[in-house]
């Protein structure tokens, strides 16, 4: 039933999704705005990092099963995986899905099937639809004509783990919302080319929702765990103890506290709840509002202990204070510094005046926010014989095999739970 397919995005989820449908022997067009991207792929190379992603992606441009381009061609189905950030207001913003829609409308033929895979809002699908009925009055779709329309259409959100993204593409189970049953019969047909879990359908409201949900719920099981971070510095609690200890009982399993909640899905998605529904969807903005206090939080701490050591200081000099940031990333044994509240933290510290020794050891080189005088990035080793305050803002697997050498610093404000 599909012999092409096209990847509109070829970011985190496009790029390996199409070079699975690729490794399957499927002809994939992918498609990107981004020229740089577009030539790096038809490189056989890759413009992200992911584990396994790019020896997949060399294999199938070699084999001429993956190729890239900026303009749209003609397919059997096509797959919109591009961003949904928000606006003002955490209001989401819809305008890359729209102009995916305008981009592919003029290639779109009878028996297509188009399938949002972006997380998106309720309702973002039947937008899509109408997008893609405006452009096109000469096919019908779902929401005109259901099971008979030319053009079937689905929404398909992707929730992989950035990191484990090959591997849960094809074993995660996968929700198929089709706008009628038959769209939900061609993604499924669709997706079992490579997907190993089950495919299961619903229709295109309830896709959405389910993908929020699944991320709203996360962000409150972690805003429950910085919460308790908080209540236990006020009571005088191990914080980290305190949860080991809870999570004794057989129904009790509270995550991990941490610097703040970054990356590009769960301090977005849930707001997506919010605008929609804002008078009943109370906890979940309370849980984004906890979360994003969290760095402020810590702020707080690596300041009170700045100004500790600064007592110590002959001079009372901030310039000569010395304080290592152990990780940017968003979160442990990745390089992506998207949302990264570590990152964030580390900039406002650099702000006061002192010296930040910046240790990322996934990174070669420091992102631009961070490129003042007084920032370098440093190894592990080299930041802890000289620094005055070490805080620990993300557990990196490397920094806990060092975990004697980090306790022994003067002064250490540990968000990560690493050395308590
Ligand atoms: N975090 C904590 N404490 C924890 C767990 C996580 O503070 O106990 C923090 C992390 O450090 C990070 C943030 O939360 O800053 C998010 O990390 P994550 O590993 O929970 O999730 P993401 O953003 O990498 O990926 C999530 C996943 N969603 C769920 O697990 C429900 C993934 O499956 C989704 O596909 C992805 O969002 C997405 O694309 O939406």
């Amino acid at each position: 039933m599909f012999k092409t397919i096209s990847m509109i995005g070829l970011g985190y989820i496009g790029l390996p999704t199409a070079t699975l449908f690729a490794s399957r022997q499927k002809k994939v067009i992918g498609v990107d705005v981004s020229e740089r991207a577009v030539s790096t792929i038809n490189q056989g190379k890759i413009h992200i990092i992911e584990p396994g992603l790019e020896a997949l992606v060399r294999i199938a441009v070699q084999d001429g099963y993956l190729r890239a381009t900026t303009t749209p061609e003609p397919a059997d189905a096509f797959l919109v995986a591009v961003p949904t950030p928000f606006k003002d207001g955490h209001q989401p913003d819809l305008s890359y899905i729209e102009s995916a829609s305008k981009a592919i409308a003029p290639v779109l033929a009878k028996g297509n099937l188009v399938v949002l895979e972006s997380t998106s809002p309720v309702g973002a699908t039947e937008q899509m639809a109408a997008w893609l009925a405006e452009a096109r009055p000469d096919l019908s779709f779902p929401h005109q004509a259901g099971e008979d329309a030319d053009i079937q259409i689905a929404h398909c959100p992707e929730r992989v783990l950035p990191g484990k993204v090959v591997e849960e593409l094809v074993t995660n189970d996968r929700v198929i919302g089709g706008m009628s049953d038959k769209a939900s019969q061609m993604a499924v047909a669709l997706y079992k080319t490579f997907v190993e879990g089950e495919c299961i359908v619903t229709n295109a409201r309830a896709a959405e929702l389910c993908k929020l949900t699944e991320n709203s719920f996360r962000d409150v099981n972690i805003a429950f765990a910085n919460e308790l971070s908080m209540v236990c510095d006020e009571l005088g609690v191990n914080v980290w103890e305190l949860i080991a200890l809870a999570n004794r009982h057989p129904r009790v399993n509270i995550l991990q506290p941490g610097a703040g909640v970054g990356g590009h899905c769960i301090a977005v998605d849930p707001w997506f709840i919010v605008s929609s529904v804002p008078e009943q969807a109370r906890l979940i903005r309370t849980a984004r509002e906890v979360n994003d206090h969290k760095p402020e939080w810590v702020l707080d701490k690596v300041k009170a202990a700045i100004t500790d050591a600064l007592a110590d200081k002959p001079g009372n000099v901030m310039a000569d204070i010395k304080v290592a940031c152990l990780g940017l990333a968003f979160k442990p044994d990745i390089d992506d510094l998207r949302e990264s509240p570590a990152l964030a933290i580390t900039t406002q510290i650099a702000k006061l005046g002192c010296q930040v020794l910046a240790v990322e050891p996934n990174i070669e080189s420091l992102p631009a926010k961070l490129s003042g005088s007084n920032v370098e990035l440093n190894p592990l080793e080299q930041a802890l014989t000289t620094a005055d305050v070490v805080c620990v803002l993300v557990k990196h697997r490397s920094f806990i095999e060092s975990v004697q050498d980090i306790s022994r610093a003067p002064l250490i404000i540990d968000a990560a739970g690493l050395v308590n």
